[in-house]
């Protein structure tokens, strides 16, 4: 049972590694991963992050269901809090960040893959939130980012049906950018990874800033955000660097950076 970490060429690559279980998240689990993004989120060097799971079956089919089984409603809600400290945690990192779904993305793995800013398939992928199933509602985001992402009417019928989304729909809804055969969707996540990591890391940083701001509040207030992250952007080493380089029509270099500044952190509440 474990959290792989690999981090190649400013991209961090954390695999979801548990396939006994499908990778459903145990306490255990969900401790390392939630060490993991806490280090990467102090880690310079990281530009992006892919998530993914290990297997060619699963992403995560979701929370234990064999450990809340028998929790207590004061275990469920520790167990709850420490779902929401991930998602929220893989949300709020300053990094972008991608979800590689490569197979059943279910419950809090389909909640894990909602907080991810991108979301890419496999043509094997397959989404439910089938909590009402098991008599619990959605309690690691399913209720507040899937509708973001699908529409209010949608995401009710997902969320109360427990119905199950295969690619080919998730890519029609807009639950995911794109899908790719199964054995090709690392290598074009890490394409997608490697892109992102060449361009500016401060202007994604923040761009990712503002848009956290985009569905949280008023429509005056996201252009507010927008405007003070894209004049904060001006005099950075990185806009210098990416103006002059196409001025002089070559391709732009972006050096690590100076250290990280109060416009690098993504505000909570994402
Ligand atoms: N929890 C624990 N074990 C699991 C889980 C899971 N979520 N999913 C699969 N497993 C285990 C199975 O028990 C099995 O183990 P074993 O061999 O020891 O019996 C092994 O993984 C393989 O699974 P299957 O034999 O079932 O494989 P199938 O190919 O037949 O089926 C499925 C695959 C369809 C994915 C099926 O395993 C399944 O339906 N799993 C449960 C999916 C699910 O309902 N997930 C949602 C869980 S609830 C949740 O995530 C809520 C989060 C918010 C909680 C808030 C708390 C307050």
């Amino acid at each position: 049972m474990a959290v792989d970490v690999e981090i190649a060429s400013a991209v961090a690559i954390l695999t979801l590694n548990r396939p006994e279980a499908l990778n459903a998240f145990n306490t255990a689990q969900m401790e390392r991963l939630l060490a993991a993004l806490r280090e990467i989120r102090g880690n310079d060097v990281v530009r992006c992050v892919v998530v993914s799971g290990a297997g060619d079956r699963s992403f995560a089919a979701g929370a234990d269901i064999k450990e809340m089984a028998g929790m207590s409603q004061y275990e469920g809600l520790a167990f709850g809090r420490l779902g929401h400290a991930i998602t929220k945690g893989l949300a709020d990192l300053p990094q972008p960040t991608i979800a590689a779904v490569n197979g059943f993305a279910f419950g809090g793995g389909c909640e894990l893959a909602l907080a991810a800013d991108i979301r890419l398939a496999a043509d094997t992928a397959l989404f439910a939130q089938p909590e009402v199933s098991l008599g619990i509602p959605p309690g690691w985001g399913a209720t507040q980012r899937l509708p973001r992402l699908t529409g209010p009417g949608l995401a009710a019928e997902l969320i109360f049906t427990g119905r199950r989304v295969d690619a080919a729909e998730a890519l029609r809804i807009g639950l995911v950018n794109a899908v790719y055969p199964a054995a090709e969707l690392q290598e074009a996540a890490l394409a997608m990874a490697g892109t992102i990591a060449a361009a500016s890391p401060r202007a994604n940083r923040a761009a990712k800033q503002a848009m956290a701001t985009a569905f949280g509040s008023s429509v005056a207030a996201g252009l507010d955000s927008e405007l003070a992250m894209f004049a904060a952007s001006f005099g950075t080493a990185d806009q210098r660097e990416g103006m002059r380089a196409f001025v002089e029509k070559r391709k732009p270099s972006f050096a690590r950076g100076e250290p990280l500044t109060g416009q690098d952190r993504t505000p909570p509440g994402r």
